[in-house]
């Protein structure tokens, strides 16, 4: 029997996917290309040239997927939205089928009492629009927020709360800074506009939102940044990279500012993407802030000058995933301390929209422990006074975990990619009679509470 965790009753439980990842069926029904159909299609983008053509063939295999939630007894479920159905080149009229599959998904969750809480950007933007310079682009911000009210006007009569960004640190980083995401640029700190311009998009899409009774979030991906030692080097480094991945993109939201950038010789208008009047719509643009967390940052110092401002270091004496990552669950705690102490009152209520690990089993132990390791550090943040209403596991079926292909494998449930069999995990029945018990029902029983 799982531990019943010590959190209100209304805490929300979930589960999240993002539209690439599953649901293939990339020419089907008007979709346009997207910015990952092309990186997939590069030699050596993509782990043993894995695609996402069909994926988990989730576009036709949803009923059973909702089936599977269902069965699971969740509250909400986070998906995505892919934008290149919507418009399949980013801007101009509806593609009226890529619309009625969301339509349809939204209904059937509905008919079960799980709410739908979609994001609206989960990386896969429309190829065009990257033609035109992708979020390198401040038109792209626009077009982004249009889409947001097409998409609203659609689904917003059944959709209280939506999310805007997927991790935009991520995007940032690893697709135009670094290269190895979509869009593939490797414009190191030259990729720096790209992070503004997400933000002003999720700005205008949340004016957008909020103007039809909807509540906004974003999902950004957070870490505890350590030194390595107490050296005032090491320090630094750490502080110079906890502003880069936390700061950055949480600062402006929830304080109206951008951090202190000095340490990557960037200007505060991050090289004049930053026009009057932008900090003003990003500030206090979010309703509660999704929290995407996987394992701490050990930093130190750079070992050569003239680079960025830090290293990344290994974390040493801790359990690893199946993908190498440090298992740290009190990490998840002391990150929500720590956004606590940094925003104060300016803090809005948290939802952790991401949390999990990759771990092929079907006997999946390590993923039971891994849940309920981080399960607890929420329950134990939350004693300690931050606000956090709900947690979704990333994620309910093995996916497209982007430059790995099919080799990671986050799910609750297993998915054979040939037959496409789905088989729950240990941990998938673990979840189930974990939330079935901090409801007081029995498992797979519909919420009570909510
Ligand atoms: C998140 N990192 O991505 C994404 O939101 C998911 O789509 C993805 O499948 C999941 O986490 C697991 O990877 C990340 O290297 C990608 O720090 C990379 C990192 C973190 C999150």
């Amino acid at each position: 029997m799982p531990h019943i965790p010590a959190l209100p009753p209304t805490f929300r439980w979930g589960v999240s996917t993002a539209a690439y990842q599953i649901e293939g069926a990339t020419e089907e029904d008007g979709r346009g290309p997207s910015v990952w159909d092309a990186f997939t299609a590069r030699p050596g983008a993509i782990r043993n040239a894995h695609h996402a053509r069909t994926a988990c063939d989730h576009y036709h295999r949803w009923p059973e997927d909702i089936a599977l939630m269902r069965e699971l007894g969740v509250d909400a479920y986070r998906f995505s939205i892919a934008w290149p159905r919507v418009q399949p080149t980013g801007r101009g009229p509806v593609n009226e089928s890529g619309l009625a599959f969301y339509d349809r998904l939204t209904d059937e969750l509905l008919s079960h009492g799980i709410t739908p809480l979609p994001t609206l950007f989960h990386w896969d933007l429309p190829q065009a629009l990257e033609d035109g310079g992708g979020w390198l682009t401040r038109d792209t911000a626009y077009r982004f927020a249009e889409y947001a009210a097409h998409t609203a006007d659609r689904l917003g009569d059944r959709v209280p709360e939506w999310i805007t960004l997927n991790e935009p640190f991520v995007h940032t980083v690893f697709g135009y800074a670094l290269g190895r995401h979509a869009p593939g640029r490797t414009l190191l700190l030259d990729a720096l506009p790209t992070a503004h311009h997400q933000l002003l998009g999720h700005a205008l899409a949340a004016r957008v939102l909020r103007e039809r009774g909807a509540r906004v979030l974003i999902a950004n991906n957070c870490t505890p940044v350590h030194p390595a030692s107490g050296t005032p080097a090491d320090l630094a480094a750490a502080e110079a990279y906890d502003t880069l991945h936390n700061h950055l993109f949480n600062d402006p939201l929830l304080t109206g500012r951008y951090p202190d950038l000095s340490g990557y010789a960037v200007d505060e208008e991050l090289g004049g993407a930053v026009l009057d009047g932008d900090l003003a719509l990003i500030h206090q643009s979010v309703d509660g802030l999704g929290v995407n967390y996987y394992n701490p940052t050990h930093v130190s110092a750079p070992a050569d000058a003239g680079g960025l401002p830090f290293d990344l270091v290994p974390i040493e004496g801790v359990p690893r995933t199946a993908f190498g990552w440090p298992v740290v669950p009190d990490g998840l705690r002391e990150l929500l301390l720590r956004l606590g102490r940094r925003y104060g009152q300016a803090l809005v209520p948290i939802t952790i929209t991401e949390n999990g690990c990759s771990y092929p089993a079907l006997d999946d132990t390590e993923r039971v422990d891994f849940l309920d390791g981080h399960i607890r550090a929420v329950a134990d943040a939350v004693a300690e006074g931050i606000d956090v209403r709900g947690y979704f596991v990333w994620t309910l079926i093995d996916n497209f975990e982007w430059a790995e292909g099919y080799t990671q494998r986050f799910g609750l449930v297993h998915v054979d990619h040939t037959t496409q069999t789905r088989t729950p995990r240990t941990s998938y029945r673990w979840y189930r009679e974990l939330i079935a018990a901090h409801r007081g029902t029995r498992p797979g029983a519909p919420g009570a509470t909510m």
